[in-house]
């Protein structure tokens, strides 16, 4: 039987024939030559972008006046699907919409032939990206997984659920697990309305309407309902949408939700929200990166940690989930390092349990670093040697950096009270004496002091970030001046996970990954224009993953 979000989302969401054994390589994948981080724009001038004349507007959304636009509470918004389907009286010109020049073919649309009708009336529940449900017995071919002529782009459904068949069967099921409890998490950086129109020079291939929040809105909602996660971390969740739109939006759907804004003036924060019907809040624990006494630390990104316990009729390990958005800035890779360590010293503490093991862990985020950067590989690998690093060089978002200025040993200051390890020192002491921890000298002095940081969860990735068997890396950001993966979610891994690391040190509170929603190229997404696009109204895709908690 398929969950509902697959069942709805077509067969095609079900596993192509593809190995899960073959995706073992992606611990490896680095050393790809294809692998940089980096690979070159499409060639894209802004004064290529085409905009639409007046009468193309599609029926079923409402562009917004200036004062609405400033004023959200003004676009009401109905999570009810049927609803959408009713609101063309609202269809309003706005003083903000000058006229536009007429319609020219874009380059985009005769380089790939494809073109948006101007014709056709735009229902978002019909129209989202998902196909629809194709012949089973039809081969997906090529130009199946490209995009469809209509702007929507094939993500197939990668099924793993198989491989942990076989191998059972193969170790004749000698699992000490017996009860499983199977979960749905999705990461996505749904684009704030406020950076978008401060960054408005991303954003030069979109066509206006487009950007507009009471169009980008609905389809965000509903692509989050299609998805139908039972975890959703969301970021750029700006403040004001949050409290009028979003929250009640997402608590119609059965989704209890918890934010964290940032700090400083910048409106947007993290949001984690959970299907009530499957889990208890047993903790939330807001973390803020911002210290007034630390110069390193002047910048206001934030964290979110939640313990989630599973409704289960065996009592299940409660599920850590930690959502972040780290810092933009490429050339600030001491903040990004420290950002994260505050964010793992509150995970450490959050999801510690009595025997020193940790329970299983989910964390989601923009992390603004590229895959096989030194921020990815600490994450990864549990472990950086930092010494001689280039401040620029640790995020991986510029291919040629220009700051000589390397990390510091220590990359921050003692005051901080986090450890190399990437754990709160006095908290460690105080709360834990007679605990394992290193760190905790009696001294109070930190010994370990070397170039190396550390952590001790045992993570992977989800996605392999490149496209398997081709070695074209995958993007979850795409805009006029970068297509590259900066959003990512890691997890716990069990013994037996398909991507674990056959030495890690786990228990079966680790999780297994049964499926992901594949991620696509920059070719694929500039097929549909970029992002956001008609159907796709964030400059990020969401991520998709499915674990299994054995109990
Ligand atoms: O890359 V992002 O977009 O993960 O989607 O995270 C940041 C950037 C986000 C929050 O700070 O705003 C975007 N150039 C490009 N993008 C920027 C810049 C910039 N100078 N500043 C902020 N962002």
């Amino acid at each position: 039987m398929l969950p509902r979000h697959l069942h709805r989302l077509g067969r095609d969401w079900v596993a192509r024939a593809e190995h899960p054994k073959s995706l073992r390589m992606n611990r490896h994948f680095f050393r790809s030559p294809w692998w940089t981080g980096h690979h070159p724009r499409t060639p894209y001038t802004p004064g290529n972008a085409w905009h639409p004349p007046v009468e193309w507007r599609p029926h079923h959304f409402f562009v917004p006046s200036r004062a609405q636009y400033q004023n959200p509470s003004c676009v009401p918004w109905n999570p009810r699907p049927s609803a959408w389907l009713h609101t063309s009286h609202l269809n309003m010109a706005s003083k903000a919409d000058e006229p536009l020049p007429k319609r020219v073919k874009s380059t985009e649309e005769s380089r790939h032939g494809r073109k948006v009708s101007s014709k056709r009336s735009y229902s978002p529940t019909k129209d989202f990206r998902v196909p629809p449900i194709p012949d089973p017995s039809a081969p997906v071919t090529d130009s199946e997984e490209d995009a469809d002529g209509k702007g929507n782009i094939r993500r197939g459904w990668e099924d793993f659920s198989q491989y942990y068949t076989a191998r059972a069967r193969d170790e004749n099921d000698s699992r000490r697990c017996t009860e499983s409890f199977d979960f749905t998490v999705l990461s996505y950086n749904i684009l704030s309305q406020d950076l978008l129109e401060d960054n408005a020079h991303l954003y030069s291939h979109c066509r206006r309407p487009l950007l507009f929040w009471s169009y980008r809105l609905p389809n965000i909602l509903n692509e989050i309902e299609e998805m139908d996660a039972d975890i959703l971390c969301l970021q750029e969740v700006q403040e004001d949408h949050y409290r009028t739109q979003i929250k009640p939006s997402l608590e119609a759907l059965g989704y209890h939700c918890e934010y964290k804004t940032r700090t400083g003036s910048k409106p947007d924060g993290c949001a984690i929200c959970f299907k009530s019907s499957k889990f208890i809040l047993a903790l939330t624990k807001p973390v803020e990166y911002y210290r007034r006494n630390i110069a390193l630390l002047d910048r206001d990104n934030i964290g979110l940690v939640l313990l989630l316990q599973p409704r289960t009729e065996i009592e299940a390990p409660t599920i850590c989930v930690a959502n972040t958005h780290l810092l933009y800035n490429p050339k600030r890779g001491d903040i990004k390092l420290t950002q994260l360590a505050i964010l793992l010293a509150e995970i450490s503490g959050a999801a510690r349990l009595k025997d020193m093991s940790y329970c299983p862990i989910v964390l989601c985020g923009d992390f603004n670093s590229v895959p096989g950067s030194p921020l990815h590989r600490f994450i990864r690998d549990g472990m950086l040697n930092y010494a001689g690093l280039s401040v620029g060089r640790v995020s991986g978002q510029e291919k040629y950096p220009t700051g000589k200025r390397i990390l510091s040993i220590p990359i921050w200051p003692k005051s901080l009270g986090i450890s190399q390890n990437c754990v709160y020192e006095t908290k460690e002491i105080t709360e834990e004496s007679g605990g394992t921890i290193e760190e905790a000298a009696e001294d109070g002095i930190d010994k370990s002091v070397d170039s190396s940081l550390q952590h001790r969860f045992s993570l992977s990735s989800v996605y392999s970030h490149y496209i398997p068997g081709s070695g074209v890396p995958e993007v979850t950001t795409c805009h006029s001046r970068s297509a590259i993966t900066v959003d990512y979610i890691f997890y716990s891994s069990a013994k037996d996970d398909i991507f674990a690391d056959p030495g890690s040190d786990v228990s079966c509170n680790g999780l297994k990954l049964l499926g992901r929603l594949s991620l696509l190229t920059e070719k694929d997404l500039w097929s549909v224009n970029g992002l956001p696009n008609k159907n796709n109204s964030s400059d990020h895709l969401s991520l998709l993953a499915k674990f299994r908690l054995e109990i």
